[in-house]
């Protein structure tokens, strides 16, 4: 696509009275951009003045940015089209329609802060009704959700009836999520110069171009990303330059001080996405007056040359010399529309310095969804006795893959809204070898999807590009928009590129937009290992890294018909759930079950004891489950020691009453888990067990877990190294004797 650069000769610096008609900007519209702008420097200014008198925590300024963004913000239609601006867009945000007011509530962490609540530091922006969508701090994890916002409008509109709110009765997240589309919106996402350096960023372009999305990336370009500057962050130091190669893309290269042309920039690149052609790449050379942030002093790495000559593009003083040039505005309307808007920003302050802040007490509010508890008996749904498998066939005894696949399938059929991507997920991405019937389908390294493009079509099953953290990240937007994406990420090995999306995103902004946004996105793993062979990058656990981020559910079923109960609640509830499935359980004798019907449900934190009895009790959950059980049957064949098996199937919440019920009767505890022992899921609850059920306790509480090392291929460590039925069976015997 062709790039447009601004025209040196026709820049605002320039431009002279023959060009009345300022491109696409009336008078009117100039004299309202240069307000804002000004409006904009203004609250910067003062929150620097709050900051310093300690009235306020933080500060991070728009300086230097307000002309694209309030062209960005004239271009694009509030409520209508979605934002995904970074700190630096407080003029985008004024042009949307954010009051001063609410931006002063921000600093001051007030109660009434509708972006935050108090939560989250100002110029972080989150505003529902405008679509400004709740922003963190890492740079660049917005560019993700962006385009999986877009994806979500887009589904909307090709499939509106599964925008319809769910038919009455129905227990799930749609009944709290009202669906807005419109079928050519466009997302705005922002970002600096630096933070195009981000994967997630080349991950996002990628996923825009391949599915010709209307989203439009402004890398606002100061030259600078704290200290570093531009041609040691960006190879050639032309960020245009290295996207040039994208498809799809509509480019624009400009003065981001220049309000005219960046206006211009910005409505052809909304013209482009509106009309469908795909993505657009807005480039803003830009200028950063007032140092990285209040805690930087740019003058250490910048002498002060080089900040004179910014200083002369400064946005807010070149527009005022232009509006007084082409004499749109003289001396007095300068002065007055100055003095309005002092007044104006004078009294958000006094009123913000009166707000209350928030009460202590809310501070595990929203962390969860307030609407739909999953532990609840709610989602207690009995097994249908006899029930015919989904695929018609007679009932008879299922593997936990048999019945995950099922689950899917029934729920894909009830909830349009869900959909499911990831690796190699789809059955055949060349969908005419599927027509023309060439090919079955692979459906999954796991084959758990086989079928299910084939089913429900490839706008709701689909491969996605090798890019965890573009899975996650798309599908938090996507959720964020009311869809309910089903993600697999491949191997639990290789979640760790999406890390920075599930910890910082994805099961914080519920609590970090106070309740103004969710994304209650099910990621599904395999997990774990007892392959022989699967080595290092194949046999990971590491289920209390997950476990320990608040927001965020843990499930880690040990059978079938755990699996099929607890996916289903997974996908109806309203909270995040990374949904662990042991591979060696996927198709093990252990554990098989018929198919219980698509109603059938598991709440949440509900543990089942898997094995009675009086002498002892383990804790443990996953592939240790049929191991413990092989242990407690040797020793109470060779003993007559009665051991208790609870089988956790949650992890976070856990079922801490049944903890509690059985370590009461038997006084001695033993946790077995598969990952490494130290600092691992036992570690609280054996923790919790000495804090609460210490007088209830005749024996240490004891752990039984894999070594602190990692998973080898070779068989004989890999036996050494995970948990065996015999380790457990020593443990066993020897707590019972203590
Ligand atoms: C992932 C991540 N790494 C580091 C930081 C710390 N940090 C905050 S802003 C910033 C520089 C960003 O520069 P740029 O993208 O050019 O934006 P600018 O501030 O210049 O507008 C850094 C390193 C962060 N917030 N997130
Ligand atoms: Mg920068």
């Amino acid at each position: 696509m062709a790039t447009t650069k601004t025209d040196p000769k026709l820049a605002l610096a320039n431009g002279s009275k023959k060009n009345k008609t300022h491109e696409a900007l009336s008078r009117e519209a100039l004299i309202q951009a240069y307000r804002l702008m000004y409006t904009s420097r203004r609250i910067d200014d003062r929150e620097i003045l709050l900051k310093r008198q300690q009235k306020i925590y933080f500060q991070m300024s728009g300086a230097g940015h307000e002309a694209i963004g309030v062209a960005a913000g004239l271009a694009m239609k509030p409520g209508y089209d979605w934002f995904y601006p970074y700190y630096r867009d407080r003029a985008l945000c004024l042009a949307v329609g954010v009051k001063p007011y609410d931006m002063f509530l921000q600093g001051v962490g007030a109660a009434d802060d509708p972006s935050s609540g108090g939560r989250q530091m100002p110029s972080h922006w989150s505003y529902p009704g405008l679509h400004i969508v709740t922003q963190s701090s890492p740079t660049g994890s917005q560019i993700l959700q962006a385009v999986g916002c877009a994806e979500g409008g887009r589904y909307f509109a090709r499939r509106p009836k599964a925008a319809e709110p769910p038919p009455p009765g129905a227990l799930d997240y749609r009944q709290f999520k009202n669906v807005s589309f419109q079928g050519d919106e466009v997302t705005y996402v922002s970002l600096g110069d630096g933070t195009s350096s981000e994967g997630e960023f080349w991950e996002a372009m990628n996923a825009a171009a391949l599915g010709k999305l209307p989203v439009i990336f402004c890398v606002q370009d100061n030259g600078y990303a704290i200290s570093v500057p531009v041609e040691v962050q960006t190879a050639g130091g032309s960020i245009s330059r290295l996207v040039s190669g994208f498809p799809n893309f509509h480019f624009e290269e400009v003065d981001g001080t220049d309000p005219i042309a960046s206006h211009s920039a910005f409505q052809r690149a909304v013209r482009y996405c509106r009309e469908g052609h795909g993505p657009a790449f807005v480039h803003a050379h830009v200028i950063r007056p007032y140092s990285h942030s209040l805690s930087d002093d740019e003058r250490l790495y910048r002498p002060d040359s080089e900040r004179e000559r910014d200083a002369a593009r400064d946005p807010v003083t070149r527009t005022q010399m232009y509006l007084l040039r082409e004499g749109i505005l003289d001396d007095k309307g300068i002065t007055q529309l100055e003095k309005e808007v002092e007044g104006e920003l004078q009294m958000a302050v006094d009123r913000a310095l009166e707000a209350l802040p928030p009460a202590p007490e809310s501070i595990l509010k929203y962390v969860y969804s307030p609407d739909i508890d999953p532990t609840s008996p709610a989602f207690d749904m009995p097994p249908q006795e006899g029930a015919p498998a989904a695929d018609g066939k007679k009932p008879a005894n299922k593997t936990m893959a048999d019945l995950i696949t099922a689950t899917l399938r029934d729920e894909m059929k009830r909830d349009e809204r869900m959909v499911i991507f990831g690796e190699d997920v789809a059955d055949c991405s060349r969908e005419e070898y599927l027509k023309r019937k060439l090919v079955k389908g692979k459906g999954g390294v796991f084959k758990l999807t086989f079928g299910l493009q084939n089913e429900f079509g490839n706008d709701r099953v689909f491969n996605s590009p090798l890019a965890e953290a573009a899975i996650v990240g798309r599908a938090t937007g996507m959720a964020t928009r009311g869809l309910k994406p089903v993600v697999e990420i491949q191997f639990f090995d290789y979640i760790w590129p999406a890390m920075m999306q599930i910890r910082d995103e994805l099961s914080v902004i519920r609590w970090r937009s106070n309740n103004g946004f969710s994304c209650p996105v099910v990621i599904r793993a395999a997990i774990g290992g007892y392959l022989t062979g699967g080595a290092i990058y194949h046999s990971q656990c590491g289920e209390s890294v997950f476990t320990h981020i608040p927001g965020l559910r843990v499930v880690f079923p040990s059978n079938a018909l755990d699996a099929a109960g607890l996916l289903r609640t997974a996908i109806r509830c309203d909270d995040p759930v990374l949904f662990l499935e042991h591979k060696r359980l996927y198709r093990e004798a252990f554990g098989r079950a018929p198919y219980p019907g698509p109603e059938y449900m598991i709440p949440f934190g509900k543990a089942k004891v898997v094995h009675p009895g009086d002498n002892l009790t383990v804790i443990t959950y996953g592939a240790v489950v049929p191991r413990a059980l092989q242990a407690a049957q040797k020793l109470e064949r060779e003993q007559g020691i009665k051991v208790e098996i609870i089988d956790l199937r949650c992890l976070n919440p856990f079922d801490w009453d049944a903890i509690a019920a059985s370590v009461t009767k038997t006084s001695r505890v033993l946790v077995a888990y598969e990952d490494s022992l130290s600092w691992g899921y036992g570690a609280e609850i054996a923790a919790r067990i000495a804090d609460h059920l210490f007088d209830k306790l005749d024996a240490p509480v004891r752990r039984v877990a894999a070594k602190d090392t990692f998973v080898a291929y070779q068989p004989i460590l890999e036996d050494a190294i995970l948990p065996q039925p015999n380790d457990l069976y020593l443990a066993m015997k020897e707590l019972a004797s203590y």
